[in-house]
C-alpha cells in the first residue's frame, strides 16, 4: 500500500498511523456510487430555476450540511470587538503597508482573542484580499521581524521548532513559501493572515477555544448537531470579514477567503455558511472538503473522523464506513456557494486528497452555478496538469505534493482578479 507520503511529518506524527485504515487509490477499485442530484429536492422535485433553488433546494441542503457534518452554531456571539495593535507605511523593504488587529469575540462573560496581520498594497484605498488562515502563527508567513508571535496553544512541530505547544521565534519565516506576498500586492491584493489555534485548538477538547463561549453551565461539548473545530474556523473567518467592514482600507465586498487542506474545508464552509465573501478557494482540501466522500477514494469518513474526531460535527459519525447512507456529497456544498466564485485546486501527488474526487465535485457542483448563468466545467474529463480553468468554479491540478506553491497563488491572484472583475 503507498503510504501518504505527501504530508509533513508533523502531521503524520502527530495524527496516527494511517496504515491501520485500508486506503484505497487505485481508480479501478472505486465502487459504484449514487451521486445526489443537487437540482433534485430530497423529496424527488426538480429545480429548474434561482427562486426555486433559493427558496426550497438551498435551505435543504444548508440544514443538512449544518447539522449532519460540520455542526450548526449555537446561537450569537454577545459583542466583537477590534483593536489596531500595531500599523506601518513601510513594511516589507518599502513595498507594503502593515497592519496587526487585535479581535475579541465575547459571550457569556468569556473571551477569545485573536490577531488580524495585514499586508495591503501601498498606494490603494478599500483593497481587494485574499483572507487566508496559517497553521502555526503569522510570524510564520514573513521575515518581517515585527510580526507579533501568538501565544495560543499550538501543535508540536519538529520543523517548526516547537516542543512544548507555544509558538515560537524561531519559527520566524519558515512557512514563507506558502504565501507569495509579493505577487499578491503586485496582482492589487492585501493578504490578511490569522493563526488557526487562536480560535480553536486543534486538538480533541472541545472544552476551549471558541466553543467555551457558547456553552450553558456545566456543558462541556456541543450537541451532536453543534460544531466542531471546522465550523469554529469558518466562523473565525466570517468574524475577521465583519472587522474588514469597519476598516476603511479594505473592500469588505471583495475577501476571497482561501485556505490549504483542514482551512480549506473551513474556508469552503465559510463560503457556504456566509454569503458576503466574494470568492472561495479550496487548497487541496480533500475528504470533507472539496472531495467527493462516496468515492472512498484516499482519506474517508471513517478515517478522518478517527484521526479527528473534533473537526466535524458529532453526527457526522454515522456515515463512517457508512456512505450509502448520506444523503449529500461535497459537490452540494460547493453549491451552497453560489453563485459566489468557488476555486477548487489539487496537485497530483496528493492523492491522499482524492484530485479526480476534487474536480469530480467541481463539474458537478456547476450545474448550480448555470441556474445562476455563471460558467462552471463543462466536462468531466479532468484537465491536463497546468491547464487551469478559469471560470465561476476555478480549478486546476498541478505537479507536485501537498502544498501551497506560487503556481497555485499565480492562478488565484489571475482568477481572482478575472471574477471579481478587477482592472477592466
Ligand atoms: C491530514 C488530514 C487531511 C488534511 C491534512 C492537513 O492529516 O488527513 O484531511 O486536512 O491533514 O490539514 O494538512
Amino acid at each position: 500500500m503507498k503510504t501518504a507520503v505527501h504530508f509533513s511529518i508533523f502531521l503524520f506524527v502527530c495524527t496516527m498511523s494511517f496504515a491501520q485504515f485500508d486506503t484505497n487509490y487505485e481508480e479501478s477499485q472505486v465502487r459504484e456510487f449514487n451521486l445526489p442530484n443537487p437540482l433534485t429536492t430530497f423529496a424527488g422535485e426538480k429545480i429548474s430555476n434561482i427562486s426555486e433553488w433559493s427558496e426550497k433546494r438551498r435551505p435543504e441542503l444548508f440544514e443538512f450540511f449544518e447539522n449532519q457534518v460540520y455542526g450548526k452554531v449555537p446561537g450569537k456571539l454577545d459583542s466583537a470587538s477590534f483593536k489596531l495593535l500595531e500599523e506601518n507605511e513601510n513594511a516589507l523593504n518599502g513595498k507594503a503597508r502593515r497592519k496587526q488587529v487585535e479581535v475579541t469575540l465575547s459571550k457569556n462573560e468569556k473571551s477569545i482573542r485573536f490577531t488580524i496581520l495585514m499586508f495591503l498594497p501601498k498606494k490603494s484605498s478599500a483593497t481587494p484580499i485574499f483572507l487566508g488562515y496559517n497553521f502555526f502563527g503569522n510570524h510564520t508567513i514573513t521575515n518581517d521581524a515585527n510580526v507579533i508571535v501568538s501565544e495560543a496553544w499550538a501543535m508540536n512541530s519538529e520543523e517548526m521548532h516547537i516542543s512544548d505547544h507555544r509558538l515560537t521565534e524561531a519559527s520566524r519565516g519558515l512557512r514563507g513559501h506558502r504565501w507569495a506576498i509579493e505577487k499578491i500586492l503586485e496582482g492589487g491584493f492585501g493578504l490578511a493572515t490569522i493563526y488557526y489555534g487562536e480560535i480553536d485548538p486543534d486538538k480533541y477538547d472541545l472544552s476551549d477555544g471558541l466553543h467555551e463561549l457558547f456553552y450553558e453551565k456545566r456543558q462541556e461539548r456541543p450537541k451532536n448537531n453543534e460544531w466542531g473545530s471546522l465550523a469554529a474556523w469558518a466562523f473565525g473567518y466570517s468574524s475577521a470579514l465583519d472587522y474588514f467592514e469597519q476598516d476603511r482600507d479594505v473592500d469588505p465586498t471583495k475577501v476571497v477567503v482561501f485556505g490549504h487542506s483542514r482551512l480549506g474545508k473551513a474556508a469552503l464552509w465559510a463560503g457556504a455558511s456566509d454569503q458576503r465573501f466574494a470568492g472561495v478557494i479550496s487548497n487541496a482540501s480533500g475528504c470533507g472538503g472539496a472531495a467527493l466522500s462516496k468515492r472512498r477514494f484516499g482519506e474517508t469518513i471513517n478515517v478522518i473522523n478517527t484521526s479527528f474526531p473534533h473537526w466535524f460535527c458529532r453526527n457526522f459519525k454515522k456515515y463512517n464506513n457508512n456512505e450509502e447512507a448520506l444523503a449529500v456529497d461535497q459537490h452540494q456544498l460547493l453549491t451552497l456557494i453560489a453563485p459566489t466564485p468557488v476555486y477548487v485546486a489539487s496537485a497530483q501527488d496528493d492523492q491522499w486528497a482524492d484530485p479526480k474526487g476534487e474536480f469530480l465535485s467541481a463539474y458537478h457542483a456547476s450545474t448550480v452555478y448555470a441556474l445562476f448563468n455563471k460558467k462552471g466545467i463543462a466536462t468531466n474529463q479532468m484537465p491536463e496538469l497546468h491547464t487551469p480553468i478559469h471560470t465561476a468554479v476555478g480549478y486546476h491540478i498541478r505537479a507536485g505534493k501537498h502544498d501551497v506553491t506560487d503556481y497555485d497563488w499565480e492562478q488565484y491572484i489571475k482568477w481572482a482578479n478575472e471574477v471579481l472583475e478587477l482592472n477592466q
